[in-house]
């Protein structure tokens, strides 16, 4: 049922059929990335949630395996077993995840066969018994578990009222008795402005810390997801410093601008050193849709995060993605004259990559998804500010007016900042599979989701609005099925 949807991605990882959410779990074990994702094998709701599993050699063709953790029939995770972290425990794979119980998650523990296939809950779940005593605090859920100096440490995702998300931090020697440290870091989203495009929210779902290495020296990144009372915001970062128990924070970022379309994020350091993040591309459809078509929700492509000389964080799909170019097209040295759109790319399984130089003031309208008569398209507008050297911005935005001619689908425009390059250029990629758009300039991400409901709904094209643009290196592939038979590992099986 789910394989006839036109709008159900082909290159990026889909659940075989029903729900999907966060990525969990991530991990690179004897070569084979693992990716877990929340899951609900029965049907496309958020509802008695496993961890579903799925296995690649290349992060490109996946292969579906066993389901790893069901909720049990009664005990800690009788109502889901919710996001988590898997690390390795001196050799034993070890899974710490929110077991529900009612409204309530709790950690909780299971240990894994070396194939990472066959996982044992541990008798001891809950791991910890209650939310730490006198903080009134909205939700307990989500883990971050790493080592240091001889011990684990874990931060847990939530919010104290009136004041702001928060990550909890936790020590043990053991993974399963745990001592309450304190609050790492407390935001300050109970008392700001909600309208604010980094607003940290009230509650921090999926908080994750990790160090990168890059030409700004060594920084510190706390990750998370900023949530309300029931609602998905966006993802967030701060950078900074972890100091002994709290984290120093100096600029709050935009992981990706298009919201709760890349949600949820984790990421982990691969066999070759490099920082892989995954995220959650909810739906812009109604719930119903979504029951209608017997899947939900897409699993972003792997993407590296390196941290740039301004101390900010570029994001980039893993490079291995390309493999699945086919049919390249050069677009370098095309000039685009105002008010004439050029076509570049025809398809819904498209990569397009583009270095194009805009003058100082100067913009451009991307069209994708677009049909001959433009009754849909989904219009990216990208404009080159005037603004003295170093804090320069591109300003983009994605106009989702015309996406669809299904009045259900969310049409709402995305917008924001992406950092200007040293030489002025401004650097596209853009990822077209069907209803999921992954875009990328200058290293900026934004994700959407979008609905076409017409078949020739496929060009994409580019025009100047404003002021001169040119194509200075750039080309379109059509992009090949994951799923398809007969790709190079044993995988790729549907
Ligand atoms: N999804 C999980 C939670 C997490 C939320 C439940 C974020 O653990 O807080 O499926 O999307």
């Amino acid at each position: 049922r789910a394989d006839t949807d036109p709008h159900r991605p082909r290159f990026h990882f889909v659940p075989p059929s029903g729900w999907l959410n966060d990525p969990n779990g991530l991990t690179q074990r004897d070569g084979v990335y693992h990716l877990f994702y929340q899951h609900n094998p029965e049907a496309a709701v958020h509802h008695r949630i496993s961890w579903g599993h799925a296995t690649s050699r290349d992060l490109v063709h996946w292969q579906d395996e066993p389901v790893a953790l069901v909720p049990g029939d009664s005990g800690p995770d009788v109502d889901g077993c919710w996001s988590g972290v898997l690390v390795d425990d001196g050799g034993v794979p070890t899974i710490v995840y929110s077991g529900r119980h009612g409204e309530r998650e709790l950690p909780c523990v299971a240990t894994g066969s070396d194939d990472l296939r066959a996982w044992t809950k541990d008798p001891r779940n809950p791991v910890v018994a209650a939310p730490p005593a006198g903080l009134d605090l909205v939700a307990f859920r989500d883990h971050s578990v790493w080592r240091e100096g001889g011990r684990w440490r874990q931060l847990i995702g939530s919010g104290i009222r009136g004041r702001g998300g928060t990550a909890l931090l936790y020590e043990s020697v053991d993974l399963r008795s745990w001592d309450y440290v304190g609050p790492l870091l407390v935001g300050t989203g109970a008392t700001d402005d909600r309208s604010r495009p980094d607003w940290t929210g009230t509650m921090w779902e999926c908080v994750e810390l990790f160090g990168l290495q890059g030409g700004s020296g060594a920084r510190d990144v706390l990750v998370f997801s900023a949530w309300d009372e029931g609602q998905t915001h966006h993802a967030l970062y701060f950078t900074g410093e972890y100091v002994g128990d709290t984290f120093v924070p100096d600029g709050t970022h935009r992981l990706d601008l298009g919201g709760r379309y890349f949600y949820a994020p984790q990421s982990f350091t691969d066999d070759a050193g490099r920082r892989v993040m995954f995220g959650w591309l909810q739906e812009g459809r109604p719930d119903a849709a979504a029951v209608a078509a017997g899947w939900s929700g897409v699993m972003s492509l792997p993407r590296v995060v390196t941290l740039a000389e301004d101390g900010g964080l570029r994001l980039a799909p893993a490079p291995e993605i390309a493999d699945l170019r086919r049919d390249r097209v050069t677009l370098t040295g095309r000039e685009m004259l105002a008010g004439e759109p050029a076509a570049l790319a025809s398809g819904d399984q498209l990569d397009v990559e583009l270095l194009i130089a805009l003058e100082p003031g100067a913009s451009a309208r991307l069209v994708l998804r677009a049909t001959p008569d433009a009754s849909e398209e989904t219009v990216l507008e990208i404009a080159r500010e005037t603004r003295g050297r170093g804090d320069a911005r591109v300003r983009i935005r994605l106009d989702r007016s015309r996406s669809s001619l299904d009045p259900a689908a969310d049409r709402g425009e995305l917008t924001g900042d992406a950092p200007a390059r040293a030489d002025g250029l401004v650097h596209l990629r853009l990822l077209v599979d069907r209803s999921a758009l992954e875009l990328f300039v200058n290293g900026q991400a934004l994700t959407a989701r979008v609905y076409p409901t017409r078949a020739d709904a496929v060009a994409v094209r580019l025009a100047a609005t404003g002021g001169r643009v040119r194509i200075e290196d750039g080309a379109a592939w059509r992009m090949e099925d994951a799923w398809q038979a007969g790709a190079p590992d044993e995988g790729a099986s549907r």
